[in-house]
């Protein structure tokens, strides 16, 4: 395909059955591939003790399918959630055109409850345990997931912002000692540091391409009040855009989630704005905004 290669592919992903929902342009080509649109499941009585387990497997499948796609024309892709279950169908579409890869989870929550561990049956904080080989026999058959296979290995996943994890969640992070820096590893080493060793970690022995999957709510809800579980103490704007910065210099970036900015969650228009400006400005740094600026190599001055 000549009419789309080498550039950043959007998807829309407005689906909120997970839980309990922008666009500025960068410095590339941007694709629209336009909003994906999710049919109502009807009868989707919970299964255990799953929440809507088949509008989000049904949710996933398409969203995998999109994905594939966006990656199958060699753009990066970027899936504007929606909550973070769609992550099951972003990281396997992701997982299904790429060898192998690394995820760096960007996120108030490990989002690794099993379907018998998860205290609420939100499937949105339980997407990694679908998606991590070693966690595949804690999968029981769920209706409309039988499409998907695990594809992650768990050293592959790292996470940043961690503040709000379950018991059931904190055992699997030890037993399968997958990396994590909490947010007093944030506050220990400084988000440079945290950054460096991130990367160390991830590209230990293959440069493997990067999953990011950035929740909202990693970022302290003084600047992204209008999500659905926000939770005190998180990064501040600039270490979110550092993250961003950082991840993109590695030139690994190859898909991004930007999930759980809900506009519904926002008690005042301000809110509302700061969250979507905060989610803006992270993926402007994915693909190659700096803060310290820049211009074109062929960059004339303006004559006096
Ligand atoms: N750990 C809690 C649960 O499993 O229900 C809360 C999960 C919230 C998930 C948010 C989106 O990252
Ligand atoms: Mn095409
Ligand atoms: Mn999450
Ligand atoms: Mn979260």
């Amino acid at each position: 395909d000549l009419h789309h290669h080498h550039c950043v592919g959007i998807i829309g992903a407005p689906f909120s059955k997970g839980q309990k929902a922008l666009c500025a342009s960068p410095g590339c080509v941007v694709k629209d591939y336009g909003n994906l649109t999710f049919e109502d499941v009807p009868n989707d009585e919970p299964v255990g003790r799953l929440k809507t387990p088949r509008a989000v497997g049904r949710a996933s499948e398409l969203l995998a399918g999109a994905v594939q796609e966006v990656k199958s024309h060699g753009n990066t892709c970027v899936m504007l959630g929606g909550d973070h279950s769609l992550a099951i169908g972003s990281i396997s579409g992701h997982a299904a055109s790429r060898h192998e890869l690394s995820v760096l989870w960007v996120d108030a929550h490990a989002d690794i409850n099993t379907p018998s561990s998860t205290p609420t049956g939100n499937i949105h904080g339980q997407p990694l345990s679908y998606l991590i080989h070693e966690l595949h026999s804690e999968i029981p058959i769920i209706p409309n997931f039988s499409w998907l296979k695990p594809c992650v290995a768990a050293k592959d996943v790292v996470y940043i912002g961690l503040r709000d994890v379950d018991p059931g969640e904190h055992y699997t992070l030890k037993y399968l000692g997958i990396k994590a820096f909490s947010m007093t590893e944030v506050d220990r080493l400084g988000i440079a540091k945290v950054m460096e060793q991130t990367c160390d970690h991830m590209f230990s022995k293959v440069k493997k391409p990067i999953h990011l999957s950035f929740d909202i709510d990693a970022l302290d809800p003084s600047v992204s009040p209008a999500t659905g579980t926000p939770v005190a103490g998180g990064l501040t704007y600039r270490e979110g855009i550092y993250i961003t910065e950082h991840i993109c210099q590695t030139g690994l970036l190859s898909a991004v989630d930007m999930v759980e900015v809900n506009p519904k969650q926002g008690k005042t228009e301000d809110e509302i704005k700061s969250t979507v400006n905060a989610a803006v400005d992270l993926l402007l740094g994915c693909f190659g905004r700096v803060r310290e600026g820049s211009h074109d190599p062929d960059y004339k001055m303006p004559n006096p």
